[in-house]
């Protein structure tokens, strides 16, 4: 018997190293990761980063470097330490805020990897994209979708700043970034300002000889001004549980998100509004345009207050509240919910328990204060 048993474990032995030579593994020896039991949890630590260290680290960055051939582009990425060493507030996007001062010009390129500006300060600069001159006003969204020749410029008297989302994260491991320099400063204006605005701008008419939709959306800017009209105006007649008032930013050719890889929302949290916890698959990078109150993420309590940011990594329970009384909250976000949906793969669950309130356990600078150290 004895004999029977170690013969076997030799043969198995030279088995596993004989298949293992010949480029082959044993499926049934693969240590399976990812969660147990079916049961999703989040990967790695959600991150918050204040407007007050942004905003100093800016004014720093300003007498160090300038946007041109010694700085492609004045940009601090924010950098979740859970995805380390990839730069980047999530898996899947990276996040940085970039200023260009006044008389300053960032460089024309462009990349395979797309980009969303989120207008933080200034007004007036322009961003080109693709020939189109677009000016820039707190709380525009603009999109610079892949392959786009784009550069920066500023002729106003302030310093402009702004939230770039990209999709760097994903298209690496993808294996599919590319980038090139254009040879001369900025690619230059083949169209009036603002032209896919007012194109497309209505938000509910188009031009009846255009008949194509496109994953990408045609129009490249949505103005503040609309964006806050139309979520005053949903708060009068609905709201989701979850995410109180809010909306995602529409391709007017399809009605669905506004590049392939990237979704843009704009929340609106009512005066004193407590959501309901939920987790989903997706993740999603936070500013907080206006106002001030917490996220609850996994019982961690994040507060937050104008110009921060914050990031929630895949299947963290999270709940939302905006603590004033009397003014709104207004929360931009990016996401990755295009590419989950178009694979199949997004989930979504109620937090079942506590009328779907979390408890929490800790504040998010006793949990993770020193985690970046
Ligand atoms: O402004 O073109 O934050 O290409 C990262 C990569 C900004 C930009 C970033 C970029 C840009
Ligand atoms: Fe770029």
């Amino acid at each position: 018997m004895a004999i029977e048993q170690a013969s076997l474990t030799e043969i198995s032995d030279v088995f596993y190293r004989d298949v293992q030579s010949l480029g082959m593994s044993p499926l049934w020896r693969s240590t399976q990761p990812g969660p147990r039991d079916g049961v999703p949890a989040a990967p790695y630590q959600p991150c918050h980063w204040s407007w007050s260290d942004i905003e100093r680290s800016l004014v720093r960055a300003a007498a160090i470097v300038k946007p041109g051939p010694e700085a492609e582009r004045r940009a601090l990425q924010l950098c979740n330490p859970g995805v380390a060493p990839s730069p980047s507030p999530t898996h899947t996007l990276t996040a940085a805020v970039q200023m260009v001062m006044p008389g300053e010009i960032a460089p024309s390129h462009r990349h395979t990897m797309a980009a969303i500006r989120f207008i933080i300060q200034g007004d007036g600069a322009i961003t080109m994209v693709n020939g189109e001159p677009l000016s820039m006003t707190p709380g525009d969204l603009i999109l610079t979708p892949g392959w786009c020749w784009h550069g920066h410029i500023n002729r106003t008297e302030a310093p402009m700043i702004w939230m770039d989302g990209l999709d760097v994260p994903l298209v690496r491991s993808l294996k599919a970034g590319l980038y090139e320099g254009y040879p001369d400063e900025l690619h230059p204006a083949t169209k009036p300002i603002d032209h896919s605005v007012s194109r497309y701008g209505s938000g509910h008419l188009r031009p009846v000889w255009e008949q194509t939709s496109t994953k990408i959306s045609p129009m490249l800017k949505f103005p503040w001004a609309q964006t806050e009209q139309s979520l005053r105006d949903l708060a009068k007649v609905d709201s989701s549980p979850f995410d109180d008032v809010a909306m995602q930013y529409t391709n007017p050719s399809t009605g669905g998100h506004v590049l392939p890889t990237m979704g843009c929302w704009m929340q609106l949290l009512r005066p004193e509004a407590h959501t309901r916890a939920h987790r989903h698959s997706t993740c999603h990078v936070y500013h907080v345009f206006r106002g001030s109150g917490s996220t609850i993420v996994d019982g961690v309590q994040i507060d937050w207050k104008q110009g921060d940011f914050f990031a929630l990594p895949p299947d963290c329970w999270h709940e939302h509240l905006n603590r004033s009384s009397s003014e709104p909250a207004f929360l931009f976000s990016t996401n990755d919910l295009p590419v989950f949906e178009s694979l199949g793969l997004y989930r979504e669950d109620a937090y079942a328990e506590r009328d779907g309130h979390q408890e929490v356990v800790a504040s998010y600078a006793a949990r993770y204060g020193d985690s970046r150290n």
